[in-house]
């Protein structure tokens, strides 16, 4: 009899205790309206620090093989030579054998001092290293060498890329070639973009 005395107690104390308890909580809605950033183009906070600047630095002077005539030899799987200068890097020339010439028709004769040599810069091309001539030609049949062989070191860090310069001379064909390449999974040589400045 005690017992059920107590539970209609608590009901009764419960009853006139939760209405009071949810009035007072009762929560004020606040609505905070945010306008969402342009975001048409890639942004990075002023904080993190852009990549792009450890890049080896490029001539901003026309690049003059962009989309010219290029001849090679055997290339490998789908990499053909006219991906060499189609303006992507995420497209790739590989010879298949030693050494690989690649050669382009600038179509004109030109002043030209620099050679660039440039893979996809994404961090799944490990480094690697190539070792690279060149020569230049007036008419596409003599040539003379301007760059010695020598041994040019691809690292994503630095934008997967290298440059070679050498003494200003006219030149209307210029022919790169690779004798080696460090990679472990190619036998050729690779190239995304070579650039004529
Ligand atoms: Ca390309």
């Amino acid at each position: 009899m005690k017992s059920i005395l107590s539970i209609v107690l608590v009901a009764l104390l419960l009853t006139s205790v939760l209405p009071a308890f949810a009035e007072d909580t009762e929560i004020e809605t606040i609505v905070t309206i945010v306008t969402a950033p342009e975001q048409t183009e890639a942004q990075r906070p002023p904080c993190f620090v852009d990549p792009t600047d450890n890049y080896i630095p490029l001539p901003e002077t026309e690049n003059y093989a962009l989309n010219k005539p290029v001849t090679s030899g055997a290339y490998t799987d789908v990499y053909v030579e006219t991906n060499v200068n189609d303006d992507s890097t995420t497209t790739y020339w590989e010879s298949k054998g030693w050494p690989a010439e690649m050669v382009i028709d600038l179509q004109a004769s030109y002043t030209v001092s620099t050679v660039a040599v440039c893979l996809n810069p994404s961090s799944i091309w490990e480094p690697r290293i190539q070792e690279i001539s060149v020569e230049i030609s007036a008419d596409g049949e003599s040539y003379t060498e301007v760059a010695a062989k020598a041994n040019y070191q691809f690292d994503p860090e630095t934008g997967n890329r290298i440059r070679i310069d050498f003494d200003s001379v006219e030149a209307a064909f210029v022919k790169v070639i690779f004798y080696k390449n460090s990679a472990s999974r190619t036998g050729g040589a690779q190239a995304a973009e070579i650039c004529v400045y």
